[in-house]
């Protein structure tokens, strides 16, 4: 497929950028961090968003060379800042396949000097519930080297309440088709609230995905969510946008 041509090349070639996602804090504002995401800077097509490109990269195995270049490239990153905020990157299933994992993010926290309680690692349900029992040795390597785990778009798999225990999620991130509507349903507002008591219940800090209103961030800090990210506080921009946030060099 041309597309796939398209995309090896990509990696290979300077054609990946990041954008980053303001995380923060519902009670202060005070910013904790950022989400890295990928897009394409494809020399006709212009800019394009990972939804159409991931699948593809995870059906051909390219998933594997992007998300290392991913992972690579955002720790470099961060390693710059002159504050110490988190950095969040997304896992693919395929990644997690991979039995050296925890041994190739620690190869690349080394190569770029970032502190592994700087980098946070972003998972989905899917992941989990496809070999748990891998799964969970991955993690904890992981997590004996400082890195921290967030279970993604919480809500909208599967995972029952013993899942989420048995893991050692350091975050629960509840997605945004919930969040969006804490003012117009009161059924989002429960699955809300709810998540908040599981996280208060397991120790795991709480982030809202997706916030975009006034009133849904004073929903949040009402209901003492940990942090906040979403259009509100910034949609994902280059990094230069944030210059002065992080205190990057000039
Ligand atoms: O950036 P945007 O909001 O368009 O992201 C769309 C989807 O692509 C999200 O589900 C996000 O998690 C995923 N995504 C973005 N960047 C990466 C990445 O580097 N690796 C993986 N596996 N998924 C990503
Ligand atoms: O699946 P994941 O949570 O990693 O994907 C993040 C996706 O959510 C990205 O595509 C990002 O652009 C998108 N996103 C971030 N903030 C908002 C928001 O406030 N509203 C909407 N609709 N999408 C958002
Ligand atoms: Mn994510
Ligand atoms: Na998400």
């Amino acid at each position: 497929r041309d597309l796939e041509r398209d995309l090896r090349h990509a990696i290979e070639g300077d054609e990946l950028i990041l954008h980053y996602q303001p995380q923060v804090s519902t009670g202060t504002g005070r910013l904790l961090g950022f989400e890295a995401l990928v897009r394409w800077e494809h020399p006709t097509r212009g800019l394009v968003p990972p939804n159409a490109f991931i699948p593809l990269a995870e059906e051909s195995g390219l998933i594997l060379p992007l998300g290392e270049w991913v992972l690579r490239a955002a720790c470099r990153e961060a390693a710059r800042w002159a504050q110490p905020l988190k950095v969040a990157v997304n896992l693919s299933p395929r990644q997690f396949q991979q039995a050296d994992l925890p041994e190739r993010v620690l190869a690349i926290l080394t190569e770029t000097g970032l502190a592994p309680t700087r980098l946070e690692l972003e998972i989905t349900e899917t992941l989990i519930i496809n070999d748990m029992a891998r799964a969970l040795g991955i993690l904890r390597r992981l997590k004996a080297f400082g890195v921290s785990i967030a279970m993604d778009d919480f809500g909208t798999g599967y995972s029952s309440l013993a899942t989420l225990q048995a893991f050692p999620f350091d975050k629960i991130k509840i997605d945004r088709s919930f969040v969006g509507h804490v003012e117009v349903s009161s059924q989002a507002a429960v699955i809300v609230r709810a998540v908040l008591g599981l996280g208060r219940s397991l120790g795991m800090s709480v982030v809202a995905e997706g916030v975009e209103t006034d009133a849904q961030m004073r929903f949040l800090a009402a209901e003492a969510c940990d942090e906040a990210q979403g259009y509100l506080i910034s949609k994902p921009q280059p990094i230069e946008r944030f210059a002065r946030q992080i205190g990057a060099p000039e």
